[in-house]
């Protein structure tokens, strides 16, 4: 599938803004409305709404322009969180799981051109042991509660973009670039009723200067003296992909950016264009006040002047895929980014008594099962197929935090690494790998080419103790080093209420956030297989209710408004000598 975009033979028309809002179809009637993209959650001042369980309804008039005749009219969706239906009038035109990735339908024969039609869009936020991230509906004497093991608010709705858009009938229907440093593309397009149209393929530097072209639908473009997509800068060329006829005419267009450049993992290095990169940066969470999840261009802007500002070249999408328009602004700036699939909290004994319930078994024919590990391959079917032409894409996270270490987990993830690596074997993957499972007892880190930890020493283990937890801290990193492949350090942190202030640099106070990023710093410059320092978090972020939860989660070293924490001088200090 591709990305809907204006072009030469393709037009856009973006549905966002209000649409009828209610909680069951019948309320459509009401005359409520709701904003996209946003989450639903925060929009309105009534608990029943943030705290819904189940289907909510969107409703939309729109008018098919009359210049679209005799073209194929598509209905896309950026993402719908978790799962939705969709209808044109009353008849059902697509469904979709998963609430992180692209969907769309072809509605051509519904939405006549000239025409008003009705878009109604049920979105479901409930979770279950079969969905990625899982959850379970537990019944409790005061109703229905949804419980995740996640530590972020169960935001939903549609976050992103909404979109009609047209296409020629013969059309290009995909589209994938992977390229090496020596300056060779390889790109592979498909088509649809395209009978003996020709593909012609070029590509153009920043500058629009023509560097190959071929016409072919498949094939390798070499690039002389090609200008490399790098960590801080990104170079990006231009593919046009076009259909043509006998005579040479234009039927479809469509424009794929390129950054040219390799990524590999050799012994304990982690090198982009064969020089050793090491990750400076953030966790990140899509999390804004009253928007919730939903995208935003000002906070997208906002968020990478901030990275900027403090020295970062990377982030994780922690804990779900981001935004379309987050990775290419990372690709036209040199953003280096690890894309996460939304499998989180696959490990039900985690975090009891915080996020965390007692009673149930991670693996197992009730909880995550054969059905829960499908809906995962999907969802990394979809992000690869969504993300891969993406230079600032660096690799894959297949999961976060896991219960990793028995042979349940072993069996539950050995395939899903395969078949990652089958869909890209350009990228290295890995998992965020959770305290329990250390280098010892670990059943899946050796799937991994990257290992991935998140680690709380001073903060969940330790409190308090930092001298204590640096001994413990650089002890472990020593294990995981006998295994020879690259660590970044995917979480690390401490909860910080802004304006607390303690001499004695107790935990919660911005004193002991700093103490705390030093003895990591620390102990990291000591190891040489670490290779990345990813702090959690970027910044304050909602979460469910918990007695550890002080409006939220707090290891934000920006607040959730973005107001720098102490520990964002530290870090810039920090992060900008290095880089
Ligand atoms: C880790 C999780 C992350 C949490 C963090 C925390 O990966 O989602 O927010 O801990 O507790 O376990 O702050």
């Amino acid at each position: 599938m591709l990305r809907p975009q204006d072009s030469r033979t393709r037009d856009r028309k973006r549905l966002d803004g209000l649409w009828g809002f209610a909680l069951d179809r019948d309320g459509l009637a009401d005359g409520r409305e709701m904003a996209v993209p946003a989450s639903y959650n925060d929009i309105g001042a009534d608990p029943e709404r943030r705290d819904h369980i189940g289907e909510a309804w969107y409703q939309k008039q729109v008018v098919v322009p009359s210049g679209w005749l005799g073209r194929r009219v598509h209905l896309h969706f950026e993402s719908a969180t978790h799962r939705a239906r969709v209808w044109v009038g009353d008849t059902e035109v697509v469904a979709h799981e998963g609430g992180y990735t692209p969907f769309a339908a072809d509605v051509t024969d519904l939405a006549v051109p000239g025409s008003t039609i009705t878009i109604t869009v049920a979105v479901d936020n409930t979770l279950t042991f079969e969905t990625i991230p899982p959850g379970v509906v537990e019944q409790t004497p005061a109703g229905p509660r949804q419980r995740t093991w996640h530590d972020f608010f169960n935001y939903a709705g549609l976050h992103r973009s909404v979109s009609l858009h047209c296409t020629p009938v013969a059309h290009l229907t995909d589209l994938t670039v992977t390229t090496d440093d020596t300056g060779l593309v390889h790109y592979r397009t498909t088509a649809t009723d395209a009978g003996d149209l020709t593909t012609r393929v070029t590509l153009r530097d920043a500058a629009g200067v023509t560097v190959a072209a071929a016409t072919t639908a498949e094939g390798t473009l070499s690039v002389p003296d090609a200008r490399l997509w790098q960590p801080g800068e990104g170079y990006l060329y231009q593919l046009t992909a076009e259909l043509v006829d006998g005579d040479g005419r234009l039927v479809d267009e469509y424009r794929q950016s390129v950054g040219i450049r390799t990524v590999e993992v050799r012994g304990n290095r982690f090198l982009i264009n064969g020089a050793p990169f090491h990750f400076t940066g953030f966790g990140k969470h899509e999390d804004t006040a009253v928007q919730g999840k939903g995208h935003n261009d000002a906070y997208l802007l906002h968020d990478f002047e901030l990275l900027d500002w403090i020295g970062a070249n990377s982030f994780r999408t922690s804990h779900y895929p981001y935004a379309e328009d987050v990775l290419d602004y990372a690709d036209r700036h040199g953003i280096v980014v690890i894309d996460e699939v939304a499998a989180v909290g696959l490990n039900l004994g985690l975090g009891a008594g915080v996020f965390g319930a007692p009673g149930y078994t991670t693996y197992g024919p009730d909880t995550i099962n054969e059905r829960t590990r499908r809906t995962h391959e999907q969802a990394i079917r979809e992000l690869i197929e969504r993300d891969r032409n993406h230079p600032s894409v660096v690799m894959w996270s297949l999961a976060n935090e896991p219960e990793s270490d028995n042979a349940a987990a072993e069996a539950y993830f050995e395939p899903l690494f395969a078949l990652a690596r089958d869909l890209d074997p350009t990228r290295p993957l890995g998992f965020a790998n959770v305290a329990q499972a250390t280098p010892d007892r670990c059943r899946v880190s050796r799937f991994a080419d990257v290992l991935m930890l998140n680690r709380y020493f001073g903060w969940y283990v330790l409190p308090g103790d930092l001298a204590g937890a640096e001994l413990a801290w650089e002890q472990e990193l020593h294990e995981w080093a006998t295994h020879h492949k690259p660590i970044i350090i995917t979480e690390y942190g401490a909860d910080t209420y802004p304006g607390l202030h303690s001499l004695a640099a107790e935990p919660w106070s911005e004193e002991y956030q700093n103490a705390y990023l030093e003895m990591n710093h620390r102990v990291f410059d000591r190891i040489d297989a670490v290779v990345g320092e990813h702090v959690w978090n970027f910044a304050d972020f909602a979460t469910t209710p918990g007695i550890q939860r002080v409006g939220g989660n707090r290891k934000g070293v920006f607040t959730r408004d973005r107001q720098p924490k102490s520990a964002a001088h530290l870090l810039r200090r920090r992060w900008r000598k290095e880089n």
